[in-house]
């Protein structure tokens, strides 16, 4: 899949991509109001019968913008207006939902679907993705995304293209293309407009943003099960291929809650919850993920995660940043902002069957009793 490259017009906005459902409260510094005489209230944020985030306007507004009414705000005077677009649309709305065609019915063609984002005023620095469903046609072997795949572009940072499954500046524009792949696909993609002055702006070069003092965060398209595809090594042995996205270099950031000074990443649970490079076929399931199978440093040269100046639990230091292979040993970092890279490269020709990662993550207090917590 060639990318797709759309000039930048407006430098700072910034897309991040997120898989939590969390609440974002947006200021509207030009709230709109009813015309003289009549009941006026603010258009703030209000959550629709079925669970999806709306502004509040009266029916006859929400109406005329082309939203869908559910449910009611304001004391009952308005209605929770909800936004929603699909191939082809565009929307100037915070809180618009970008689905495919039908959804929640699924679409198998082969096709090309444009949606833009336009800012909903002039004070709008970042738009947050929340993947509610993404669902589209696994890479090839190597991690490319060669059948489908989900290309945003017009943001300020360079967004690698994603595919597969996914659970949670200026005109941003999300494109899905989809190959002649006949395959069950579906999407639906919450857009969240954030004002420059917004508490919950992620910082610069943080992909993926994480709020919470504990939580899991999963690489793009990370699932247990193989990817089917294949990919042939440099002995011309054809090996299970990869569900690890090729050509990757994020930041995945958590905003350091007050009191907290360290954070803490360990592999989730399951034998393949951090399999990045490396042959993850050959060790069985008793050795994946156990300890013998962690990689660290410059041996880490392909596909790695980097989490700067860690220290294991026990408190002695790491003595490297870059970690990969099969397994990710538990391990603390006091380094401010909290930020883990994850870097892939074009192809996955010297590993076998990789996942990706699935990690947790744990915000520590300040002056932990154990002491070896706060580094300089
Ligand atoms: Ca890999
Ligand atoms: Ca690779």
């Amino acid at each position: 899949m060639k990318r797709v490259l759309i000039v930048l017009l407006l430098t700072y906005f910034q897309p991040i991509l997120s898989k939590t459902d969390q609440p974002v409260s947006i200021n509207f510094r030009h709230s709109k109001f009813w015309p003289v005489g009549v009941v006026r209230f603010p258009n703030t944020v209000c959550n629709s019968l079925e669970g999806y985030t709306g502004t509040c306007y009266t029916k006859w507004e929400c109406h005329n913008l082309g939203g869908v009414a559910s449910g009611s705000c304001a004391n009952g005077i308005g209605t929770c207006c909800i936004f929603q677009g699909t191939c082809g649309g565009n929307s100037s709305y915070n809180n618009t939902y970008f689905t495919n065609r039908g959804f929640p019915n699924t679409v198998s063609n082969s096709s090309s679907c444009t949606f833009t984002i336009k800012k909903c005023n002039s004070d709008i620095c970042q738009v947050r993705l929340d993947f509610l469903n993404l669902n589209l046609a696994q890479p090839d072997g190597n991690g490319n995304c060669i059948t489908d795949s989900l290309i945003i572009s017009g943001g300020a940072s360079n967004l690698p293209i994603i595919c597969g499954q996914t659970v949670a500046n200026t005109d941003i524009i999300l494109m899905i293309a989809t190959g002649a792949l006949t395959f069950a696909r579906s999407w639906n993609i919450k857009i969240t407009q954030l004002a420059c002055d917004c508490p919950s702006l992620a910082p610069t070069g943080c992909l993926m943003y994480y709020t919470a003092l504990s939580g899991t965060v999963n690489s793009f398209n990370y699932g247990t099960t193989l990817s089917g595809g294949l990919v042939i090594n440099p002995m011309n042995m054809t090996r299970p291929g990869t569900r690890q996205l090729a050509n990757e270099n994020y930041g995945v950031c958590v905003q350091m809650q007050p009191g907290y000074c360290a954070i803490e990443w360990s592999q989730g649970p399951g034998d393949t919850s951090f399999t990045v490079s490396n042959d993850t076929a050959f060790a069985d399931a008793s050795s994946v993920g156990l300890p013998g199978f962690p990689v660290i440093g410059t041996m880490c040269n392909t596909d790695f995660v980097v989490i700067p100046n860690p220290i294991y639990a026990n408190g002695t230091t790491v003595g490297a940043d870059r970690f990969c292979g099969n397994q990710l040993p538990t391990v603390i970092s006091s380094s401010k902002p909290f930020v883990l890279t994850v870097v892939t490269d074009e192809n996955d020709v010297s590993d076998v069957a990789n996942r990706g990662f699935s990690l947790t993550y744990r915000q520590i207090p300040c002056g932990a009793p154990n002491g070896m917590l706060v580094l300089p």
